[in-house]
């Protein structure tokens, strides 16, 4: 058993994100059975899932012309344009059936403001606006995070940049799989590299 100051992390194994979702990462379902084996050895696991009302501005489909995986800028910055995915209460936004969630001590959602993105599980894509995850695991004596899930080089990369800055972060690159938009995981690699944050298989 790890000792009481880590927790696990697990990213948006979310239906939408695994083969034969609305954005479908390539093997998302394969890292499933090893996140499941990896909850039992933490005393406190996370789960985060993307939420997204209908009208998200992350969606294309939501800006008349606009492409998915696109690029537009919004008042908080660059944001991509994506398939509708993870909306609030569809079959693509739960958790993949196999993906144990009764080890889960707190399902934290994101994205569920129309308005502003959040990849990250701690800040919404201002880098501003917390989710409250980071006060949970101060409040719990947390210091050492274990990343997996989904996607590599959005939400677990963005989730990775933003808590190297307190905690100490691991990811797990073998638990988790990329959606690789025009080389962004190279780039999220290294950035998290000079971030500081352990990458592992
Ligand atoms: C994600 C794109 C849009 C992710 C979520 O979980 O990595 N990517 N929403
Ligand atoms: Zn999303």
């Amino acid at each position: 058993m790890r000792p009481s100051d880590e927790a696990l992390i697990v990213i948006d194994v979310q239906n939408d994100f695994c083969p034969g979702g609305a954005l479908a990462v390539a093997e998302g379902d394969l890292i499933i059975p090893r996140i499941n084996a990896l909850m039992k050895e933490f005393q406190t696991v996370v789960l985060t899932q993307d939420w997204h009302p209908a009208d998200h501005s992350s969606f294309a489909a939501n800006h008349p012309g606009a492409q998915a995986f696109s690029t537009m800028q919004m008042p908080y910055g660059p944001q991509t344009l994506w398939p509708v995915h993870c909306v609030q209460g569809t079959k693509g936004a739960e958790f993949h059936a196999d993906l144990r969630t009764d080890p889960a001590h707190l399902v934290i959602r994101k994205g569920f403001r129309a308005a502003i993105d959040s990849y990250s599980a701690l800040f919404e894509n201002d880098r501003v606006t917390p989710t409250g995850l980071e006060g949970y695991l101060r409040a719990r004596g947390i210091s050492k995070l274990t990343l997996v899930g989904l996607a590599t080089d959005y939400c677990v990369a963005f989730s990775a940049l933003d808590s190297a800055k307190g905690f100490d972060v691991t990811v797990l690159q073998g638990a988790c799989r990329a959606i690789d938009l025009d080389g962004s995981l190279a780039a999220q690699q290294a950035a998290m590299q000079a971030a500081g944050v352990h990458l592992q298989d």
